[in-house]
């Protein structure tokens, strides 16, 4: 124990290390992967003591983490909700156990928001209006009709419903502007070929633009579009979300016209809230990443300094 005007902790009493339970969605994307990375390589660099489970995209798997990382009695627990409803309970039972949470990348629909300190990641509307603000000047021209085909991500995440919401907002204002079909992709590439070529069986030639949630099923879906004979970003116009280092690479081989950029490197801002928390210190109850939109023309000088 300490008595007053004790010596400052000598190495015997070293600072015991912050422990954090992060119970990450999967490995479904680029996005993810780096997501990954950045997060583990941030928990080194602070010295923090990361406990990390990758739940294959199952909901079922992340509470399976997070109530290991409640009984382990880790100091904090982050995660990025793989859909937005179905962790009140689970949320609850870290509350009880004053473990405090911070939500990462995708936030939660709960009723009490004490369950969670912190949500730290993008305006997931704000990337679906930019994708949407892109498409109407770059059809400005067209009279129309400009018949769209929609990749949705994972059902229920908050990025799906978000970008879905925000790109209707704007394209509504243009009655040429038709979602003829949309179905989910689930945010991988293998999907995202498997929907485009059933969308292309059913519509053709009578496509113009697909708006992909993310650009991993963007990519798979150029591929099925080469294979379908036509040509990706010329036939039709692709817009994607990411600008991953896949995207940029698609751009510049003249495939992909845009993606709107949805920053994965949020590890070092979680490790600096993560402190704060332990520290007893305030935290914004919402941190939004900035970032920008990135249209084919820009690619090649961009591409050098992508740190993702
Ligand atoms: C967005 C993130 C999404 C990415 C996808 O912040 O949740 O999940 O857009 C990833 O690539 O799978």
């Amino acid at each position: 124990a300490c008595v007053a005007g004790a010596l400052p902790m000598t190495s015997a009493f070293a600072q015991k290390k912050i422990v954090l339970g992060f119970a990450q969605v999967g490995a479904e994307s680029e996005w993810r992967t780096a997501n990954t990375e950045s997060i583990k390589s941030a928990a080194q660099e602070a010295g923090i003591d990361l406990k990390f489970s990758d739940a294959q995209q199952k909901q079922e798997n992340q509470i399976k983490a997070i109530r290991s990382y409640i009984a382990q009695k880790v100091d904090v627990i982050a995660f990025s909700p793989v859909v937005e409803t179905g962790f009140e309970n689970v949320l609850r039972e870290a509350k009880a156990a004053k473990i405090p949470v911070v939500l990462t990348d995708r936030s939660v629909k709960v009723k009490d928001d004490s369950l969670y300190v912190t949500f730290m990641g993008s305006d997931f509307v704000e990337e679906g209006r930019k994708a949407g603000r892109w498409l109407v000047e770059n059809q400005k021209g067209n009279k129309g009709p400009v018949n769209i085909v929609e990749l949705q991500g994972t059902v229920g995440s908050a990025p799906a419903i978000d970008r879905k919401k925000g790109f209707e907002e704007i394209i509504k204002a243009d009655p040429k502007f038709k979602i003829i079909r949309s179905q989910t992709g689930d945010f991988t590439r293998a999907k995202g070929k498997e929907v485009m070529e059933a969308f292309l069986k059913a519509e053709g030639k009578n496509i113009n633009v697909l708006f992909a949630h993310n650009d991993d099923m963007a990519i798979g879906a150029i591929q099925a579009i080469e294979e379908a004979g036509m040509k990706p970003a010329k036939d039709i116009t692709i817009i994607s979300i990411d600008a991953v280092k896949g995207a940029f690479e698609a751009m510049m081989a003249g495939k992909l016209n845009v993606s709107v950029e949805c920053s994965p490197l949020l590890g070092p801002q979680l490790m600096s809230a993560v402190k704060d928390i332990v520290a007893g210190k305030p935290v914004p109850k919402r941190i939004i990443t900035k970032e920008g939109i990135f249209p084919m023309e820009t690619a090649k000088a961009e591409f050098p300094s992508r740190k993702y």
